[in-house]
């Protein structure tokens, strides 16, 4: 049986180094000469995207209800083309995906499992890797920037529901792939070689079905 692609997911709070890494994660792709194709979320070119970008930007207002489906169905619309890449073996890295959205909604008050259920059935990461700063190392990075939860306090309530994501998808025997916390506060080379080496041994390709988050 031919493998299909592998679904690589790179989580963390604002300034925790997840452009920079999933950057140079796809250079390592293409260096290796493998297939791979970079998607980030939200994805702000669709419709859908353009409402969550003027929401980040806070040139308009929505509750954090809808604008929490709202992130979800941006992903939802992507479904298909993260399918057909990992169908036909290209490796497909994302730039946050259903746990950012459970992390930032649910430390507004929403519930969890409220937050949780949009996301329920969407492709399964093979392998989640989280760049884990602290709140404050994270704003010496040149500080946020002007968008709506680029604040310190946020940051932290962010922090723990990704912790407890983490630990539900490690420990609760599912079938979501893997988590690994990596130390982002290290230099950006040190945090690289790290997640190649996480990364390496799916590069080729995985056997076996797509898996669906949470089901
Ligand atoms: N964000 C991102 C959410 O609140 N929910 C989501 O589902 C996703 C994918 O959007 N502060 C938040 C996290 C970020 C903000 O993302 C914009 P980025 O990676 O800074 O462009
Ligand atoms: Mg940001």
């Amino acid at each position: 049986m031919s493998k299909r692609g592998p679904f690589i997911v790179i989580e963390g709070l604002d300034r925790s180094g997840k452009s920079t890494q999933t950057a140079l994660l796809l250079a390592r792709f293409e260096a290796s000469g493998i297939p791979a194709k970079l998607l980030k979320f939200p994805d702000r070119t669709t419709a859908i995207g353009q409402m969550i970008d003027s929401y980040l930007k806070s040139t308009s207002e929505l509750d954090d209800r809808a604008i929490h489906l709202l992130f979800s169905a941006n992903r939802w619309e992507l479904v298909s083309t993260i399918e057909q890449l990992l169908a036909v073996g290209t490796a497909v890295i994302c730039d946050r995906y259903a746990f950012s959205g459970i992390a930032f909604s649910a430390s507004k008050g929403i519930s969890y499992e409220w937050c949780r259920a949009p996301d329920v059935g969407l492709p399964a990461p093979d392998l989640s890797l989280f760049l884990d700063i602290s709140p404050e190392a994270a704003k010496t990075r040149g500080g946020y920037g002007e968008e709506r939860y680029e604040k310190e306090e946020m940051q932290r309530r962010v922090g723990e529901v990704f912790r407890r994501i983490g630990k539900e998808i490690d420990g609760g025997g599912r079938e979501d792939g893997r988590w690994v916390n990596i130390d982002a506060g290290k230099e950006k080379e040190v945090v690289e070689g790290e997640v190649w080496a996480l990364v390496e041994p799916l590069a080729r390709g995985v056997e076996g079905p797509l898996r669906r988050l949470w089901t």
